[in-house]
């Protein structure tokens, strides 16, 4: 650290974190833009970056209705990993993969990412052999991917329950050592402080209520804040595409869904690795600051609320003092939701419409806070040129009409 900022981090230690400037400007819209990006979660704020950084195009404003981070991108439990099922999934979670292991340089700005290693856990001989195939499919991919035995399992993870007798006893498990966790909200501000030094306008509180189409093309939004122009818009809402969509008048294949998630009250180091079972509905890691961070799997029933019912969670803590029983007298401290967009095939959607200048995406369900920075980086692509990446090319619309799905509700991990 230099002197400056010794002095600088000792002034505002003093002065009350007073006259910090800002990390991004707050401006107001102009009339027009030549992209507008919808939804100001990590995505929409990645594909805003990559847009400026890496295709010139920074007359680009990001329209958030809330504040930036403030969707699921601030409410997922930061679980990042890329050991899908299928070639096209894991040619697009591994670019991002590979682009989280270098993002802290990238965007000069601490994202936290810790490679603390992912385990899936198998609780029989079934699951065995489900996630057995995933570890050799990962593997001829090039992703790192490797078999544990139940010994291997335990001695990884010691708090696990190692009682052979229990509803759901540790089996095996798979492991990505290259996977772990990020800070959430940091990879949103550290983007969106990457594309306002490039150019780009974030502008929060400012909600999209319509989409403005003259013969077959996009020409622009209406906000709460007036009608802003654009030559091209993508529209990337989380939970809310189906609304957008509607907005054009396109019907998406897509549910919405709550998904649950607390922590607990700090404690000191006892897990230093993130474990799932699809089996139990439940998950969990633990954060630098001391908390239990823990998941469960979607309410089932349709909803916009981000809060989810009590059942869901009680289930999930249920099977947490199963897996871990030494965690079992913690008092646990916050619970939230977020709202998830589902596809059938529990794939995402990245893609042009039918609609010339619009494109979406979207249907990242319970699981596209990993996939961020390669989402944003091909999305950008799509959006500038006009025409998929190679990468989510797989991951357009059409393959409902073809059939062509990506069917990964198994590597999803996460119950829906
Ligand atoms: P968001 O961050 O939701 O951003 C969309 C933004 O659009 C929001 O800020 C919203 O306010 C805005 N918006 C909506 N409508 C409008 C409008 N009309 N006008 C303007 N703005 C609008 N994924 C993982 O990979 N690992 C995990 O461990 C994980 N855990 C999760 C746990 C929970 C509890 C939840 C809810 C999700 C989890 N996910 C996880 C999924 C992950 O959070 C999402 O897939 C991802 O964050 C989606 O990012 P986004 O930028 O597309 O969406
Ligand atoms: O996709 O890995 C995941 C995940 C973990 C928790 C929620 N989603």
């Amino acid at each position: 650290m230099s002197r400056y900022s010794i002095f600088t981090l000792a002034r505002n230690a003093l002065t009350n974190h007073e006259n910090w400037t800002e990390a991004w400007r707050s401006p107001e819209p102009r009339p027009d833009y030549d992209v507008i990006i919808v939804g100001g979660g990590g995505h929409g704020l990645a594909t805003a970056y990559y847009l400026a950084a890496e295709h010139g195009i920074t007359n680009v404003a990001v329209v958030e209705k809330g504040w930036i981070g403030g969707g699921n991108t601030g409410r997922n439990t930061t679980i990042v990993r890329s050991n899908y099922l299928y070639d096209a999934s894991a040619g697009l979670y591994e670019h991002a993969l590979k682009l989280w292991e270098g993002l802290t340089q990238e965007l000069n700005f601490n994202v936290m990412f810790s490679q603390r290693g992912v385990m899936n856990l198998a609780h029989d001989h079934h699951e065995a052999r489900d996630l057995k195939r995933r570890v050799n499919a990962n593997r001829l991919n090039g992703i790192d991917s490797e078999w544990l035995d139940r010994q291997q399992v335990l001695d990884f993870c010691p708090i696990l329950n190692r009682d052979p007798a229990i509803r759901y006893p540790v089996y095996g498990a798979t492991l990505q050592r290259r996977a772990g966790t990020a800070r959430h909200d940091a990879v949103a501000w550290g983007y969106a402080r990457g594309a306002d030094a490039r150019g780009v306008d974030i502008i929060q509180n400012c909600e999209v209520t319509g989409l403005d189409i003259q013969g077959g093309r996009i020409t622009g939004v209406e906000t709460t804040r007036g009608r802003i122009g654009a030559k091209k818009v993508g529209v990337v809402v989380a939970g809310h595409a189906s609304v957008l969509a509607a907005m054009a008048g396109l019907r998406l294949p897509i549910d919405s869904h709550p998904l649950q998630a607390l922590v607990s009250e700090p404690i000191k180091p006892v897990m230093d690795t993130v474990v799932m079972s699809n089996a139990v509905h439940a998950y969990c890691s633990q954060s630098d600051k001391g908390e239990m961070v823990i998941g469960a799997g979607i309410d089932l029933y349709n909803s916009y609320s981000q809060r989810g019912s009590f059942d869901v969670i009680e289930e999930t803590l249920v099977a947490i003092c199963e897996m871990f029983p030494i965690l079992s007298r913690l008092s646990m401290m916050r619970q939230w939701g977020g709202v998830v967009d589902v596809c059938p095939d529990a794939s995402p959607i990245i893609s042009k419409t039918p609609i010339g200048g619009l494109y979406l995406n979207c249907g990242w369900g319970t699981g596209g806070f990993k996939a961020t920075p390669g989402s944003g980086h091909v999305f950008a692509h799509t959006i500038a040129r006009d025409e998929p990446h190679p990468i989510n090319a797989p991951f357009a619309l059409d393959r409902f009409a073809s059939g062509a799905l990506v069917a990964e509700h198994g590597a999803a991990a996460v119950a829906h």
